[in-house]
């Protein structure tokens, strides 16, 4: 069983994370409600077959100082770190490094092997463009590099009101624990020379990102549009329990595109293979038959899905 931990400091977001990655939609109302966790939360899940351990280390101050007391019995085993830091308090940034540190002092003189994710979490949408912001989080990057003579350490900016930046977190950071994962992303970067694909993804029953391709330079408004979409087919694909499921719908500018969400079986394991591609408005046969060929590349997505599970 592999251990997943959330650590970092009090209020820092840690639990509101996990209760968004567990419910998907809707979870506003719980996380408006959330009480500082007491110790250790814990809970499990499953991920392309293997089972995890999520533990949520409650941040108050009286519970760093045990886990930092006894680091043997609380740290060890821990394959993967989230390490999340409430990016709109500035003052406590310097406490927030402290405790990484100190953290992954016990990894270090132990020498066991521990992934890490830094979410720069709060990052809220009006707070996208603010120079201040992005300057404090900057810095705190360049003083945290530091670290990855040692360890292999991941950036990423979070906020609850963009389930897209938690959930894309957190597969990028289970990625790393499989070693063959990126083969997914490499082939859809692949599919997507041959075709004008605005977005290419497979993701797991959970809604968990397997691999991912985005047209490059989309712009902000194309990117919230796309997400929305993205997130409304999975809710529909998974709750309405369909394997199949067709849309068409276009940007502000006009520029239409279709979709296509299909569902893949292994076993008892479902996962979804998402295309959005841009339509040719004056020729939709060519729509269709760039439909048909994305189908073609469906037995290779397979192949790569059973190399990774196995
Ligand atoms: N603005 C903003 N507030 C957030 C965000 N995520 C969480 N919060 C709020 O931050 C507060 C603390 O969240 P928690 O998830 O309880 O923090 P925690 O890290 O689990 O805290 P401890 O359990 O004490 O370690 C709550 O009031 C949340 O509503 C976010 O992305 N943006
Ligand atoms: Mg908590």
């Amino acid at each position: 069983m592999k251990k997943i931990a959330f650590l970092g400091l009090d209020a820092a977001g840690k639990t509101s994370i996990i209760t968004a990655i567990s419910k998907r939609f809707g979870f506003e109302e719980t996380v408006a409600k959330l009480m500082p966790t007491r110790r250790i939360a814990r809970d499990t899940f499953k991920f392309l077959g293997l089972e995890f351990s999520r533990l949520d280390f409650g941040g108050q101050r009286i519970y760093r100082d045990d886990y930092l007391k006894h680091p043997e019995k609380f740290l060890s085993g821990i394959d993967l770190i989230f390490y999340v830091i409430d990016a709109q308090d500035f003052d406590r940034y310097i406490e927030a490094i402290d405790y990484l540190e100190e953290v992954l002092l016990f990894f270090k003189e132990t020498q066991e092997d521990v992934m890490v994710s830094i979410l720069f979490h709060k990052f809220d949408p009006q707070l996208v463009d603010n120079i201040e912001i992005n300057k404090r989080i900057l810095t705190l990057k360049q003083a945290l590099t530091r670290y990855s003579n040692h360890f292999d350490i991941f950036f990423f900016e979070t906020t609850i009101f963009d389930i897209k930046s938690i959930m894309d977190a957190f597969s990028s950071g289970l990625s790393m624990l499989f070693e063959k994962m990126e083969m997914v992303s490499n082939l859809f970067s692949e599919i997507s020379k041959n075709y004008s694909t605005i977005l290419i993804s497979l993701f797991d029953a959970k809604g968990i990102t397997i691999g991912e391709h985005y047209r490059p330079h989309l712009n902000i408004r194309e990117k919230i549009r796309i997400y929305s979409i993205y997130l409304e087919a999975q809710k529909r694909i998974i709750n309405e329990n369909r394997t199949l499921f067709e849309f068409s719908d276009k940007f502000e500018s006009g520029e239409r595109f279709s979709g296509v969400i299909e569902v893949l079986k292994f076993g008892n394991l479902n996962f979804y293979l998402l295309f959005i591609i841009e339509e040719d408005e004056k020729d939709l046969e060519k729509t269709v038959t760039l439909m048909d060929k994305i189908e073609a590349a469906k037995p290779q997505m397979e192949n790569l899905i059973l190399q990774i599970i196995q």
